[in-house]
């Protein structure tokens, strides 16, 4: 199963909205027969590529070990469960049930009524946490939200004179990148392209280029804006207050939608409804990259689910220095938001901080 993992994990970044999923077959002997996993929506899933793999050699017998449940409905592709019953698999070891209500143990049970012999659970934690984005998002109908920031290690995002460049080091930038490339989407505020006029490309790694997502309510974005004017998918979500005439000046670039959101109790635009609107374009996971009132007002929401903070042995000081996360935060420690499953990871000099994010008082 491990290696299942390990294959399934190839295609990361490439398979969205579909999940990662790896495939190991075992002869009776118990010897490798065959390999495959999901390459990208749309294609054979791991099942197949791994009964391919053996070049359809008799399977009577054999073993397969899959990251996920074999799904049993007609999607892009048809039933995997199916497949593994004609092939005539004696046993199917399978990490988790895939909570798509589409499958949701309905592939189990089919093969276990056809007299496969079925074992569940093996490795779970791991194959979780390998798909957690498309967990999230096929159960709860939302993107995965991740916040991302690069701070001093006195939590500043920018010095006293909102200065913010080259916080961290390299090898953290190229890993920023990385961490582009397995969302389906990165996110900044207004101020974040008003300061810096970024790019938001993944271009020190190889890759999708996710969609751009920019949350502007008056609309304040310069025509002239590199994520406006390079051909790349933009997202603008302006609120009530914006200008309609730039609005329809923007509607007319290529590649780039306005999404018209309300704005919540808070003045700020509606983050919840941002993310239906997300979800009903299929996107499964979103990299909120700042500036720091915008990673407030997630938190603030209670809209986050994993933390990347790269954080430099630098301590800039300064009561009045941008703090890395905003908005109006807790009033007490016992409401502070938890990291839970934390790893730590050397970046050259600077460190990764990540884990899940669990609200208090929330399941
Ligand atoms: C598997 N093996 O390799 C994958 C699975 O649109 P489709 O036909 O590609 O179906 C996508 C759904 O199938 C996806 O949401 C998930 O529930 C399951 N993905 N299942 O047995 C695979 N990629
Ligand atoms: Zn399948």
């Amino acid at each position: 199963m491990k290696r299942a993992l390990e294959l399934a994990r190839k295609a990361e970044g490439e398979t969205s909205p579909n999940p990662m999923v790896g495939c190991v077959i075992l002869d009776a002997e118990g010897r490798v027969a065959g390999e495959g996993w999901h390459h990208k929506a749309g294609q054979p899933h791991a099942e197949i590529m791994a009964m391919e793999d053996m070049k359809r050699r008799n399977m009577k017998g054999h073993t397969a070990y899959v990251s996920l449940e074999p799904c049993s409905h007609y999607g892009r592709t048809g039933p995997c469960c199916d497949a593994l019953i004609r092939a005539g698999f004696k046993r199917v070891v399978a990490a988790m049930v895939d909570p798509n209500p589409k499958v949701a143990g309905r592939g189990l049970r089919r093969m276990r009524d056809a007299g496969i012999e079925i074992r569940v659970g093996v490795c779970e934690q791991e194959a979780r946490r390998l798909n957690e984005k498309f967990l999230l998002w096929v159960t709860q109908g939302r993107p995965f939200v991740s916040l991302k920031f690069a701070e001093t290690l006195d939590g500043k995002l920018a010095t006293r004179t909102r200065d913010s460049h080259c916080v961290t080091g390299g090898e953290a930038h190229r890993f920023s990148h990385w961490l582009r490339k397995t969302h389906d989407a990165i996110l900044v505020g207004i101020g974040t392209v008003l300061d810096d006029d970024p790019a938001l490309t993944t271009r020190l790694v190889k890759g999708k280029d996710p969609v751009r997502v920019v949350l502007d309510s008056q609309a304040r974005i310069p025509l002239t804006a590199q994520v406006l004017q390079d051909g790349g998918r933009t997202i603008l979500a302006a609120g009530p207050g914006a200008p309609s005439g730039k609005l329809d000046v923007i509607r007319q670039m290529p590649s780039v939608e306005v999404v018209p959101l309300p704005c919540a109790e808070t003045g700020h635009l509606d983050l919840t409804a941002l993310l239906a609107e997300l979800n009903a374009r299929d996107i499964t996971s979103v990299l909120v990259e700042g500036g720091s009132e915008v990673l407030g007002a997630f938190l603030d929401a209670g809209l986050a689910d994993r933390v990347y903070a790269f954080i430099a042995p630098k301590l800039a000081g300064g009561a009045r220095a941008l703090p890395a996360v905003g908005g109006e935060g807790a009033a007490l420690m016992d409401d502070c938001a938890l990291l839970e499953e934390t790893e730590c990871k050397a970046l050259g000099s600077d460190w990764l901080l990540t884990g899940r994010v669990c609200f208090p008082g929330r399941q």
